[in-house]
């Protein structure tokens, strides 16, 4: 953990019901996975969402109708952030698994796909933010890697029990031009920098290094209410936006 608290944005993204059996116990509540962010600005291009297969998850208690699905951790977190139905005290109403995550349809803000699904990724952290990631192709070069893993292996599909429906349709969507990237700046990076898999995790870091600056201090945005702008301008607009529309809220750790 840094010795400055990090200011995560966390995205609402909607469970779409039926809900399968495991999360029968929240019929009638709203359910999200309460993804954590730093990139709010790149909402647009959301393909899917990362879980752990293996971490351990809770749906809590928010607020009267809405349960966020999340580590417990974040939910003690957020308890003392004025985000539990029980001040300070997270309540859960079911136990899971990443694994009963995995295949989950879900709607969220601003992304160009109506329905994504959950999946799972190794380089998720339990002991950070909530252990639920949005996937952003285009600009993270971890989100690049991941599900290019799975769309190119079967094998890794059927071990995890991933539908090719749930992934194969989804393509890279342009969102943010970087000058010396281009539109898709994490699949260039990661192809200059010869990166194999989501297990080069020395690789990849630096990957995330190049891209991530240069994101913020050259990128433009290309699509959106705010095409045109320059993204050190446009994210804090565009994350006040989620905040004042209840399709996220902040969290920091
Ligand atoms: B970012 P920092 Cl487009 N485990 O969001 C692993 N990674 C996690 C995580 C966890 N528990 N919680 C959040 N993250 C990811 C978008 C994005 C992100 C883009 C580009 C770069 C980027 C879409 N994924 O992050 O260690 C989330 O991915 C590069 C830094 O707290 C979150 O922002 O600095 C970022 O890592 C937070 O990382």
């Amino acid at each position: 953990e840094g010795v400055l608290p990090q200011d995560y944005t966390l995205i609402k993204m909607e469970v779409v019901p039926p809900f399968p059996p495991k999360l029968g116990a929240l019929e009638g509540k709203r359910v999200y996975l309460a993804a954590a962010t730093l990139r709010p600005e790149t909402m647009y291009g959301q393909t899917n969402a990362w879980v752990l297969a293996e971490g351990n998850y809770g749906a809590y208690e928010i607020n009267e109708t809405d349960v966020f699905i999340v580590t417990e951790r974040a939910a003690l977190n957020l308890a003392y952030q004025n985000l539990s139905r029980v001040p300070e005290k997270p309540t859960c109403l079911v136990e899971l698994v990443g694994q009963d995550l995995i295949g989950l349809p879900l709607r969220s803000p601003l992304s160009f796909n109506e329905f994504i699904y959950t999946l799972p990724m190794m380089n998720v952290l339990t002991d950070k933010g909530t252990g639920i990631v949005t996937s952003v192709p285009s600009d993270s070069p971890d989100d690049y890697m991941t599900m290019h893993d799975l769309k190119t292996k079967p094998a890794l599909r059927a071990k995890f029990g991933v539908k090719d429906e749930w992934i194969l349709p989804f393509e890279v969507v342009p969102i943010i031009n970087i000058p010396e990237f281009g539109d898709k700046s994490a699949e260039k990076v990661c192809m200059d920098l010869k990166i194999k898999s989501q297990n080069e995790k020395e690789k990849l870091a630096e990957a995330k290094r190049l891209t991530y600056l240069k994101g913020f201090t050259e990128g433009t945005m290309q699509v959106g209410e705010y095409a045109g702008w320059r993204v050190q301008d446009a994210k804090p607009l565009i994350r006040s936006k989620l905040l004042e529309n209840g399709q996220a809220v902040s969290y920091s750790e």
